[in-house]
């Protein structure tokens, strides 16, 4: 496989304007033909060359008249002296048979789409690329009975009964739009109906399309939906634009939901709640996502990307929207630490990985495999941090700018900086090197107090590592945010630093007292902080930071640092010890009266295997795992009175916050000793609410036993028939920390609810096991890693996307020791000897055997 260079782009030497669909859709010969208006680009004579997959071409006209072509690997070339004709191409394709999930497929007997990124190609020849932006017509024909419901991207144009029990319906688009944006979804469903006025009191119908018998779940989706279509008016001034918007949940998809022009597809995960079934993270989880995918209505569908290497000018921006939406709607910190977690356990793992690469990649071998943390998540950071150095007010005349000079235009990132440094006068030359530049900067600090002068001095270095990609590594533009705090706790500095330059200094004067300063506030750079706190800083700024996030980052801190010192006891054969300190301090946590529950909660959610891994350069995994045990426990333990009646103050009470407060107690209880197991068996049994049940499980899980044996037992009765829930089971299971965990999950391949298929039984089953059953997957015999290799070898034929998307802790091997490293290499190797591997696997194997 051949890799693709954002250097090499080139603009398309034709153009589509108008493409009409006309889908018979019958199964095994369902038959596609497609007319298109097409424009030559300039001054040249060379042929038309569509790309296409899977494509069996019946027929091809121009205008009109059978004309020459020439079929070869993915792709259609058309020689013709014609500037402009019309096109039509006539083709069939097998929906049942396309487990991949790209393209044309079926979904439980429903028929659907997923394009983006190349998946029109499956559905016909093209000029599949995101910079060809048509006006779509779309007519779907069908059984009547067996898929009662046509839908298309646009308005709805007519409808019409047919012989032999067909029907049809006719759709159109208005808004010129990419392939990738296009979708057609046939099925039977039951369907949720409102209506949203919009801020220029046009009215939109609104409708999410569940399977049957799921109705009652899809009310907090409309919910959401609907106060996504007013924060968005009333945050960033956009309006809806077409007459209805829909949403259709499908049990089988390869990501959380599609943005198509008006025809969201949705995986059901981010759509079918009820409290019985869905937790208050599926919750959040929905909400967040139907607001996601409805901004990309703006950014994404109006203003497009010239090219699949700006990916992040939509992704970076819409994560940045959706997650100022979830921040507007609920608690900012928690929803700010949610996002500082995802970045500092999965972005810098892929940042420090053989597949690093910049926000804006420069080369790609398949496109799905960067719809990554990096092109998402770090790339809603840059946004943030132009907001940061903006401002609210700047930053949205710089959107408005955006939309003034791009709408209904495929452009670049450079487009979207031009527009927000036009509009705000702040220079962003040097700022644009966060889109070129792969890895995580580090920043070191250093303070020196001078009491005679009375001057505070920080000294900032930055550097950044070497990445695979060999990206030049330039000082960058880090807006570094941070607090100075006296000995009693007052705020004396407040303030976001301009730090760009390799090394600089800065300077407070008039200082009586050393402060203490806390540090990146808020994580207002994707940068990593390497400064030598003290216990007394950290408990410091624990207690009196202007920052909840800053006071959780402590927290981090204090437990981290307490978890290393006693890996290094252990390598020096000394006793495991918790400074009193540090049990003080979460202490003051339990008892604190004017912290936010859900805050409390994040606090005493200890850093998980997986992030202390990410603090370090090479880990010895076998005391990890017992420094870490020793410290939970030892809080625990010494907290024990604090947690109870903290646990017994919560039980009853009925609302988010609280649940995860009174969850996180409960799991620690049962550390403490395994008479609370008993505490756990209560809340599963009296439950009103998934949470609820989910969390006691989850306590109880920290090994067998036969209390959860029969709570596991109970549970899969109950919920056999409701996917969404088995996944949930499935996952406990997959995060048994116990060596019988890799027979049980084989097992389970054979369980009725699970299938190889689906993508999320494969996430809840395998995937979980791999990204989150650190001691399982890395034990030291293989045996985890052996599985994980078997699961992909099989999916690499079924589902490429799937199989490349899991594989991810296999490839970031780096760290472990070699024999666990020479272990992982060998189940790689035996991944590259698959006959038939996919691009996707291959592309990720290459780079991490590299
Ligand atoms: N565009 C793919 C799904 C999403 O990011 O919304
Ligand atoms: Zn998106």
């Amino acid at each position: 496989p051949q890799a693709k260079f954002l250097k090499d782009y080139q603009a398309p030497d034709f153009h589509i304007s108008h493409i009409n669909l006309d889908f018979s859709l019958a199964g095994k010969e369902t038959k596609i033909v497609a007319t298109s208006k097409v424009k030559r680009q300039g001054q040249h004579k060379a042929p038309l060359i569509l790309v296409g997959d899977d494509i069996v071409l019946q027929a091809l006209l121009i205008n009109g008249s059978p004309a020459s072509y020439t079929e070869r690997t993915g792709e259609l070339v058309i020689d013709t002296e014609l500037d402009e004709f019309e096109l039509q191409i006539s083709s069939s394709l097998d929906p049942e048979a396309n487990t991949s999930l790209e393209g044309l497929y079926m979904s439980d007997g429903a028929y659907c789409t997923q394009c983006e990124a190349e998946g029109f190609r499956r559905i016909t020849y093209f000029l599949d690329r995101p910079d060809v932006l048509a006006i779509y017509t779309v007519r779907i024909t069908a059984d009547k009975q067996a898929f009662p419901y046509l839908l298309s991207n646009g308005n709805l144009i007519e409808t019409g009964e047919l012989d032999g029990g067909l029907h049809f319906a006719q759709w159109h688009d208005p808004f010129p739009k990419p392939a990738y944006l296009f979708a057609l979804v046939a099925g039977d469903f039951d369907l949720l109906e409102d209506e949203f006025t919009t801020c220029s009191n046009r009215k939109v119908k609104l409708q999410v399309y569940v399977d049957k018998g799921n109705l009652h779940k899809a009310h907090h989706a409309m919910a959401s939906l609907k106060k996504s279509m007013a924060w968005d008016e009333s945050r960033f001034n956009l309006e809806y634009d077409l007459d209805v918007y829909m949403i259709v949940a499908v049990d089988f998809f390869n990501m959380g939901a599609m943005e198509n022009k008006g025809l969201n597809v949705f995986n059901t995960k981010f759509v079918l709640a009820d409290k019985d079934s869905a937790t208050d993270d599926d919750y959040h989880g929905i909400e967040s996502v139907v607001g996601h995918e409805y901004f990309h209505n703006w950014t994404g569908n109006r203003v497009t990307c010239r090219d699949w290497f700006q990916l992040s000018l939509k992704e970076g921006l819409t994560v940045f929207r959706d997650q100022e939406f979830s921040s507007d709607l609920g608690s900012r910190a928690v929803n700010r630490i949610h996002a500082i977690k995802v970045m500092k356990n999965q972005q810098f793992a892929e940042d420090s990985g053989p597949m690093a690469h910049p926000i804006r990649p420069e080369s790609v071998i398949e496109m799905n495999n960067f719809y990554t943390v990096t092109v998402y998540n770090k790339g809603a950071e840059v946004i943030r941090m132009m907001h940061t150095l903006l401002g609210e007010t700047s930053f949205q005349k710089g959107m408005a700018l955006y939309f003034e000079r791009h709408d209904g235009q495929a452009v670049t990132c450079d487009d979207f900086v031009a527009a927000m440094q036009d509009a705000s006068g702040v220079d962003l030359t040097q700022f644009k090197r966060w889109y070129s530049q792969a890895g995580t900067p580090q920043v070191d600090v250093t303070e020196e107090f001078n009491s005679q002068t009375s001057t505070y001095t920080l000294t900032l270095g930055q550097s950044i590592p070497a990445t695979p990609d060999g990206s030049a590594k330039l000082p960058l533009h880090i807006p570094f945010d941070i607090e100075l705090i006296d000995n009693d706790g007052q705020s004396i500095v407040n303030k976001v630093l301009d730090f760009t330059e390799a090394k600089q200094v800065f300077e407070f004067k008039g200082l009586t007292q050393k402060p203490v300063a806390s540090l990146l506030q808020d994580f207002s750079a994707p940068v990593k902080l390497c400064f030598d706190y003290s216990v007394e800083q950290l408990v410091h700024i624990m207690r009196y930071a202007s920052s909840e996030v800053a006071k959780w980052e402590a927290s981090v801190a204090l437990f981290s640092q307490s978890v290393w010192q006693n890996v290094e006891r252990l390598q020096a054969q000394q006793a495991m010890f918790i400074d009193p300190r540090i049990i003080d301090a979460f202490k003051g946590v339990l008892l604190a009266e004017d912290l936010d529950k859900a805050l409390m909660a994040e606090i005493l959610t200890m850093p998980s295997a997986g992030s202390l891994i990410e603090q370090t350069q090479a880990v010895d995994l076998d005391n990890l795992a017992l420094a870490r045990e020793f410290v939970v426990g030892e809080i625990a333990c010494q907290c024990e009175d604090e947690l109870a009646a903290t646990v017994r103050a919560l039980t009853g009470v009925d609302d988010a916050a609280t649940r995860s407060l009174k969850n996180i107690g409960l799991y620690l209880l049962v550390k403490v000793d395994n008479s609370y197991s008993s505490l756990a068996s209560e809340q599963f049994d009296q439950a009103s609410n998934m949470t609820d049940s989910l969390a006691a499980l989850t306590a109880l899980n920290a090994e067998p036993s036969a209390m959860r044996e029969q709570l596991m037992t109970q549970f899969e009765q109950k919920w056999l028939k409701t996917p969404l829930v088995m996944d949930k089971w499935f996952a406990l299971h997959a995060t048994l920390n116990h060596t019988c965990c890799i027979d049980t999950l084989k097992s389970l391949f054979e369980h009725e609810a699970f299938s190889f298929n689906n993508p999320n039984r494969v996430r809840s089953l395998i995937g979980v096991f791999a990204a989150m059953n650190t001691f399982e997957f890395h034990r030291k015999d293989g045996a985890g890693y052996q599985f994980l290799a078997d699961a992909i070898i099989k999916l690499n034929t079924l589902n490429p996307q799937v199989a490349a998307r899991i594989i991810t802790p296999l490839i970031q091997f780096k760290k472990f020791d070699q024999q666990r490293q020479s272990l992982m290499i060998s189940q790689l190797k035996r991944i590259l000897q698959v006959d038939g591997l996919s691009k996707d696997l291959y592309e990720k194997v290459t780079k991490a055997l590299a």
